[in-house]
């Protein structure tokens, strides 16, 4: 047997405190109070947010499940003015051929109520702009490469854990998916294994920020139960 497929030694479960279901309905009340207030915004300030936080927020996100838990993401952390011009550059002229050209009728229409168009000032504005890249397949230190499974699905879990975690933190997102997304990796010079998934805006909210007055889906019309 190789190293590579030995199993992992085990260790006990850690921290999984048995709250008694009174106290896990309380819990789970508040945690929902606080993920129904996150909204995504289009308008950010430039105030300026600390390193840590984001860093704290990574590794929360990095703790999501991976397909074998080959944890195929990596995050760029864009705070240089320099960098954020590129792409902000680079994703409005994309975005302009999406407007003028590529997006269907349909798409354009569902987007309409959200009022976007292809001036993204928010991608200068912002203190962070988070890259983030799924891994097609991860490489050893030898070169040699080590196939991936499930990376769109871990990498998707993982962007959800570093939003709800920012939000938690007080911090404000924006989900942007410039498409295609390829230039990011000329700028950000990461290699041909790792595809763009989105890219985070992330700060505090412009003074006075307005948001479109959605609704959201109610439980029954999202879940099901089956309970034969
Ligand atoms: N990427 C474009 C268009 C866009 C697409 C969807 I789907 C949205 O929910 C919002 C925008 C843009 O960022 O403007």
């Amino acid at each position: 047997m190789t190293d590579e497929t030995m199993r992992y030694p085990t260790v006990a479960l850690a921290d999984y405190p048995d709250y008694g279901v009174e106290e896990m309905r309380h819990r789970l009340a508040e945690f929902h109070a606080e993920v129904e207030r996150r909204r995504t915004i289009r308008e950010f300030s430039d105030r300026p947010v600390p390193r840590d936080l984001i860093e704290t927020a990574l590794k929360a996100a990095n703790t999501a499940p991976s397909g074998a838990n080959l944890q195929p993401w990596h995050f760029v952390v864009v705070s240089g003015a320099e960098t954020k011009r590129k792409i902000r550059q680079a994703a409005e002229a994309e975005e302009r051929e999406f407007y003028e050209h590529r997006a269907s009728p349909e798409w354009l229409a569902a987007l309409e109520p959200l009022g976007t168009d292809s001036n993204k000032p928010f991608l200068e504005t912002a203190p962070y702009l988070i890259a983030v890249f799924l891994q097609k397949y991860g490489r050893l230190d030898d070169g040699r490469k080590v196939k991936h499974y499930y990376p769109t699905e871990s990498t998707g879990l993982a962007t959800g854990i570093l939003i709800t975690a920012l939000h938690h933190a007080g911090l404000a997102t924006l989900t942007h998916t410039p498409s295609p997304m390829k230039f990011l990796n000329e700028i950000l010079g990461r290699p041909s294994n790792e595809r763009p998934f989105l890219l985070l805006v992330a700060g505090y909210p412009a003074d006075g920020v307005r948001v479109p007055d959605i609704r959201r889906k109610s439980l029954r019309e999202f879940a099901s139960f089956v309970e034969d």
